[in-house]
């Protein structure tokens, strides 16, 4: 694989502009400036985040629209379900949403799909189900945007639909009550990339305003959504969308929040994950926290995670946290977690390697710092692990929706690994520097 470097030539007078505007050195002046950072307040909110920089979500498609219903539903106490995703973003996006009603003491219920048995967002027969039950306004988190027609099976029923979701618009947008989505191409909302637990943060500063003026906590306390950033932030991460704009600014406040540990759950989860004390960093977040509220999807009991960030007493959050690390820490013991990259890690960490990544065309084995980086095609490990060509597509989902025969897989992508860890030549293909950047 040879790689032609071109070397991007420096802006000096933009370099020198930013550099003497914001008392920079003229290097990270033109690190900004390498990053399409060019302009003197782009670099000095990106420098300095501040939530006064957010953009106000009421700019967003459907936002007022949204915040209307769920302020009727409040006042004439309708039943209220949230609809996330089993996986960390989806799980930090319903527990924002229910650690908010619950501030107003409004109860409402959720649901969460089991991913290997139902899959990833609304199904018709469980709208149907919460429907006949009384459900009367159903908020998704994290998933929905595709759902034509579960959503219009709902609003058929007289079950309004707010989606909040981040993911691609595809070609038709479903019939809900309103679609906050910032992806939609008449949102007017200025930053795209939002995580779906973003989205929902969203929804939860223009909810608050409108309730704040109506009186709605009367003399209590008006939540303060600092504290939710904590959330905001491991699924803002944990879902790999730039950090840049509002994602900067949510994951900046966030660690602080993760690392005050004001809530249970997040304490448990960080003593659990041998994070105590530390100052958490997007990369605790990214390989020991997140991949425990992600174990409890793959475990296929994904309402685990949720429970365990609103749980309001130590041992209940200590029992989930324990069983989280437990389940995810053993070695695979179910054929469909075998392609988690993270639990990958741990895996390689057992055979003396750092690091496996497992991506589109490469199986990236680090060695650490003795033997460098070997790559090897995906094809011809996947081949070593399972000899069978059905499952060389190359999508992990596709091997973890099929699982294989359980204990054959796990000793079989054992020995591959453990071969691969001796004879690294033989898998060889190469490397470059921007691949070895990537591993680190
Ligand atoms: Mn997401």
């Amino acid at each position: 694989m040879k790689r032609k470097w071109e070397i991007c030539p420096p802006n000096l007078t933009l370099q020198e502009t930013l550099s003497r505007e914001l008392g920079i050195s003229p290097l990270t002046a033109q690190v900004l400036a390498n990053r399409g950072i060019n302009q003197i307040d782009q670099a000095y909110q990106f420098l300095h985040p501040s939530l006064s920089h957010l953009h106000p979500p009421l700019l967003m498609k459907d936002m007022q629209k949204a915040v209307d219903r769920i302020i009727q539903a409040l006042s004439k106490r309708e039943q209220v379900l949230i609809y996330g995703d089993y996986d960390v973003d989806g799980v930090t996006s319903t527990a924002i949403l229910i650690l908010f009603f619950n501030s107003l003491q409004f109860p409402c219920r959720y649901y969460i799909p089991h991913r290997i048995e139902r899959g990833y967002g609304l199904h018709g027969d469980i709208v149907e189900k919460f429907a006949h039950e009384g459900v009367s306004l159903i908020i998704t988190a994290d998933c929905g945007i595709s759902d034509v027609d579960p959503v219009r099976r709902a609003q058929e029923m007289g079950v309004d639909v707010i989606v909040t979701d981040h993911h691609e618009i595809s070609e038709e947008v479903p019939p809900a009550y309103s679609v906050i989505n910032p992806k939609q191409g008449d949102c007017s909302f200025p930053f795209e990339s939002l995580a779906g637990v973003g989205v929902v943060f969203n929804l939860i500063i223009a909810l608050r305003a409108k309730l704040r003026e109506r009186g709605a906590w009367g003399d209590g306390e008006v939540p303060n959504l600092r504290r939710y950033l904590d959330l905001v932030a491991m699924g803002t991460v944990a879902d790999l969308v730039p950090l840049q704009g509002e994602n900067r600014i949510f994951v900046r406040f966030g660690l602080e929040e993760l690392t005050k540990g004001n809530r249970l759950g997040i304490r448990v989860l960080k003593e659990s994950s041998g994070l105590k004390e530390s100052v958490i960093t997007t990369g605790s977040v990214g390989f020991r926290l997140a991949p425990r509220i992600n174990a409890a999807g793959r475990l296929g009991e994904p309402q685990k995670g949720v429970e365990l960030l609103l749980a309001q007493d130590r041992k209940t959050a200590e029992e989930i946290a324990r069983e989280l690390t437990d389940r995810y820490g053993s070695l695979p013991s179910e054929a469909y977690g075998l392609l988690d990259k993270t639990r990958l890690k741990i895996y390689a960490s057992r055979l003396g390697l750092e690091a496996v990544f497992i991506s589109e065309s490469y199986c990236k084995l680090d060695f650490g710092r003795k033997i460098k980086y070997r790559l090897a095609p995906v094809s011809s490990v996947l081949k070593d692990i399972q000899g069978e060509k059905k499952i060389l597509s190359l999508d992990p989902l596709s091997i973890i929706l099929k699982p294989p025969a359980k204990s054959t897989a796990v000793e079989k992508i054992t020995a591959a690994l453990a071969r691969m860890a001796e004879e690294p030549a033989v898998y060889l293909e190469g490397s470059s520097d921007s691949d070895r950047e990537k591993l680190s």
